[in-house]
């Protein structure tokens, strides 16, 4: 099988919801149910933090969202943990700059899964790319309180120097981002946005989905 083109993963990105059980004000199945209802494309299984699951207990939670998102023929991307996204067959992985090498990620799991990488300047995106990595996180673009060990607030700079240098790859702009917030982070580049809080912690899941998902069309 072959990697994804570039049109199919800069649509998938356009609404790429994260969330692991600690994120949740609703169960994980319900949250994730409702997000998709309100259109998210795409959805990431992040089960981190102090008070996350472990062991057998996260990896039946990712079998139980990886059923809802098959269902709903959402792509299931796990966070981190390589050996987790083999055992599930997911639908690809995202790593960081902390994490395993994306070079190496492709080789144990082939052209055709997407592999994501978090990047916060050219020289890592460029590095990333050169790996093999389908599509590129950038930020925090604002601040944020989901991420304890988040790098700099660096706004929409990052996203408009990768397009201003020329680079092509889909990204998605993360951190902080809100409906009212959206407009700047696609104008300077970003394919789509990517949030845990604004749908996960939202009163109306569903309404912050879809507020989420109109805002990307400017
Ligand atoms: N990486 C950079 S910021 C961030 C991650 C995982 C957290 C995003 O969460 P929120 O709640 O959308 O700010
Ligand atoms: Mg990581």
């Amino acid at each position: 099988m072959k990697q994804i083109s570039a049109g199919d993963m800069r649509r998938m990105l356009k609404l790429y919801f994260i969330m692991g059980s600690v994120n949740c004000r609703l169960t994980p199945a319900e949250t994730l149910t409702q997000a998709i209802a309100g259109g998210i494309t795409i959805f990431q299984f992040r089960e981190k933090g102090p008070d996350s699951l472990r062991g057998n207990a996260a990896f039946d939670l990712a079998r139980q969202l990886q059923g809802i998102c098959r269902e709903h023929g959402i792509p299931f991307i796990v966070n981190d943990d390589v050996d987790l996204a083999i055992a599930l067959d997911a639908d690809g992985i995202h790593v960081g700059q902390e994490d395993e090498p994306a070079g190496s990620i492709r080789q144990r799991l082939g052209a055709h899964k997407i592999v994501g990488v978090s990047a916060h300047s050219l020289a890592e995106a460029k590095q990333a790319i050169a790996d093999g990595a389908d599509y590129l996180g950038i930020g925090p673009v604002y601040p944020t309180s989901s991420k304890d060990d988040a790098q700099a607030v660096q706004g929409t700079l990052v996203i408009e120097q990768l397009r201003r240098s020329g680079l092509t790859i889909p990204l998605v702009g993360i951190g902080g981002i809100t409906a009212g917030n959206v407009p700047p982070v696609i104008q300077a580049g970003a394919d789509g946005v990517s949030v845990i809080s604004a749908i996960a912690a939202a009163g109306d899941i569903r309404a912050a989905a879809q507020q989420l998902l109109d805002a990307t069309i400017i």
